[in-house]
């Protein structure tokens, strides 16, 4: 079977990694933001010939023009998939096309440089400017931009194209693989469980910079105690490297606590008496502290040329064979799995579902969530670090099989780019360099020292870990990380009805783990499939009522876990139901999670709620909410002792 224009379309949209500056636009006195969510023109293109879009030169006009009829209204930020009624377009493999205008005014024509920045584009785009190719990108998930001051016509309308390809292969990340069907539609076939939404699923920008701009900023805390901090910082900067660099870290008050002007390097340490570290949520009274850390660059005249302000944490996060540590003290994660995902937007960022989702992950007690399976947008990251909710931060490698070289390559290039831009978040507490790879493959060994190399030679300030799935015997993998994670659905993909064998099976497997890697241990997914409003007693398996066994035999056995002391965290797989590929054993997609698609608790949620806070309460003495237990009786002496 040859698939020529699905591979000619990867081969089309081949990555060219962004340079440069990674952090999200802000606004200052020196630049501008502006957005260009909103509707979009939006084409399929004719599955007989796929690549009409690029022989045409569709780019060189609006859509509206080149088509007679087929353009539709988009929204973006969205996924494209679930937006209209027809299941051609849900699920449709290789090229769609977006498009629409704007303008720019005249007098940004003087103000330096202009950038357009795509949040994420699934799997891999194109982008076009008034007709010009400006920038390509491929792995979704992960923010790419360009200066497109010089395709720009100012005081006049402009237009901005983009070819969007979801074709997932061998080489890809994560990999999957298309067949033809007998109808000859294309079908996208993958191992991983939760649907391969696609396009512009997340905001895309037009900011300014001046023509000498701050490029770059990395900071770290090096020390954090009680009564001093210590913040190192490096500042790249691109254009007229003559001026002046002036930093300030400014508290919540408005304070300046900090600074330092260092003209030579851009690079320097700064000094905090008495600070106010960053603290995950339930662990002190204000959690999720962040400074801003203000770069300024001044010219010989005193001038204001460029001004960034970048939320920090004070913190750091240290780790032991049997724990891990924030600011020396040590953490024990309780939280969840989750997914960027709801119905009709997909994985499009919507910030109320944002927001409701921050809700409930404080209300249920949680500390901690993994961004299973790949990076989640930018805005999601943002409120995590405010809140004081730490981030296990994985990559979009998800049962990764073949150990190719050129997948290699690629896989770095999504750490590469995850890590420059997630590098000076306080909330990331670990890099997860891959969800259940085949790690029992001899080929993965070899693989992995390298990926986790990888890692290191741009992070050591966190752990690493490889979320595995494989029989402990056979995975050699887990020697490179720092943190051993693995996840094992015991009561229901395995043992299905039979929950009393699961305390017992718990414990001996991250036990197993343990021995054999010497290391600290997490649980990173467990659960079970579990249909809203379904109650059957005795518990059985979809029911509500199975699934807060299921749960508490898993508690049981983290419960004696912890007593061990080397393991460091539970979570369940998952926070909401989310939606996968079609399959026979999904109904209307995967039900793990304690709370529904629609944000709403199952039994389970309430179940889980009284753990976590207990925890939190164990731990670190957070004041347990008060309609934790609902009223059900008072202690009413008097009649007692009247007997
Ligand atoms: C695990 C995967 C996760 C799945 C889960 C499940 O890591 O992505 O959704 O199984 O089957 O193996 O529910």
């Amino acid at each position: 079977m040859s698939l020529p224009f699905v591979i000619y379309t990867a081969i089309i949209l081949k990555a060219t990694s962004t340079e440069g500056e990674s952090y999200i636009p802000r606004e200052s006195e020196t630049r501008q933001v502006v957005s260009l969510d909103g509707i979009w023109n939006f084409v399929v293109p004719n599955t007989s010939n796929p690549f009409l879009g690029f022989e045409y030169h569709w780019y060189k006009k609006e859509l509206k023009e080149v088509m007679k009829s087929g353009v539709l209204s988009m929204p973006v930020p969205s996924s494209y998939n679930d937006i209209t009624t027809d299941w051609r377009i849900r699920d449709h493999v290789g090229l769609v096309w977006y498009d629409r205008t704007f303008f720019i005014p005249k007098y940004w024509s003087e103000i330096g440089r202009i950038w357009l920045r795509f949040g994420s584009v699934s799997y891999a785009s194109q982008v076009w400017v008034n007709g010009q190719l400006v920038m390509s990108h491929e792995i979704g998930h992960l923010p790419f931009h360009s200066e497109i001051t010089q395709y720009l016509k100012y005081g006049k309308e402009n237009r901005v194209t983009v070819a969007c390809d979801n074709t997932l292969l061998a080489d890809t990340i994560p990999q999957g693989r298309v067949e033809e069907l007998e109808s000859g539609r294309l079908n996208q076939i993958y191992s991983f469980d939760f649907f391969n939404y696609a396009g512009i699923d997340r905001p895309v920008k037009l900011y300014t910079t001046p023509k000498t701009y701050i490029d770059d900023i990395s900071v770290l805390t090096i020390e954090a105690q009680r009564n001093s901090a210590v913040l190192e910082y490096n500042i790249t900067v691109i254009g007229d490297t003559n001026v002046t660099c002036r930093v300030s870290l400014i508290d919540k008050n408005k304070n300046v606590v900090a600074n330092s002007v260092d003209v030579e390097t851009f690079y320097g340490l700064l000094q905090v008496e008495n600070p106010n570290l960053w603290w995950p949520y339930l662990m002190h009274p204000e959690p999720g502290y962040q400074y801003t850390f203000q770069v300024e660059l001044i010219d010989d005249y005193g001038d204001l040329v460029d001004k960034y302000n970048l939320p920090v944490g004070l913190r750091v996060i240290s780790w032991t064979n049997t724990s891990l540590l924030i600011n020396g003290y040590p953490l024990y994660l309780h939280g969840f799995g989750r997914h960027e995902d709801a119905d009709i937007r997909g994985k499009g960022l919507d910030l109320p579902l944002v927001i409701r989702d921050y809700n409930l992950i404080k209300w249920v007690g949680a500390n901690v969530y993994r961004t299973s399976h790949y990076p989640y947008a930018e805005e999601i990251m943002d409120i995590a670090d405010d809140m004081g909710i730490m981030i296990i931060d994985e990559c979009p490698s998800v049962n990764t099989e073949f150990f190719l070289d050129s997948l290699l390559a690629k896989h770095k290039v999504s750490l590469t780019e995850l890590i420059k831009r997630d590098k000076n978040r306080p909330g990331v507490i670990m890099w997860s360099a891959a969800n259940e790879p085949r790690t029992h493959v001899p080929q993965s060994k070899e693989y992995f020292r390298k990926v986790i190399g990888h890692i290191k030679n741009l992070d050591q300030s966190r752990p690493t870990t490889i979320v595995e799935a494989q029989n402990v015997n056979a995975v050699e993998s887990s020697r490179f990380v720092d943190i051993v994670s693995f996840n094992r659905y015991n009561g229901w993909y395995g043992n299905e009805g039979n929950l009393d064998i699961v305390t017992d099976y718990v414990i001996r497997e991250a036990t197993a783990w343990h021995d054999k890697f010497k290391k600290p241990v997490m649980m990173q997914e467990y659960g079970g499939d579990t249909l809203e409003g379904m109650h059957l007693m005795p518990d059985f398996i979809w029911s509500e009522e199975y699934q807060v066994e299921l749960l508490s035999k898993h508690f049981a056995a983290f419960d004696k876990l912890r007593a061990s002391g080397f393991f460091i965290g539970e979570f369940i797989w998952n926070f909401a139901d989310f939606k996968t590929a079609q399959t026979y054993t999904r109904v209307g997609g995967n039900k793990k999670g304690i709370f529904t698609r629609n944000r709403q608790p199952k039994a389970g949620a309430h179940h889980l709620r009284k753990r976590y806070w207990s925890l939190a309460k164990e731990y670190y003495n957070a004041t347990m909410p008060l309609d934790l237990h609902s009223y059900v009786i008072s202690k009413l002496p008097t009649i007692k002792d009247e007997l």
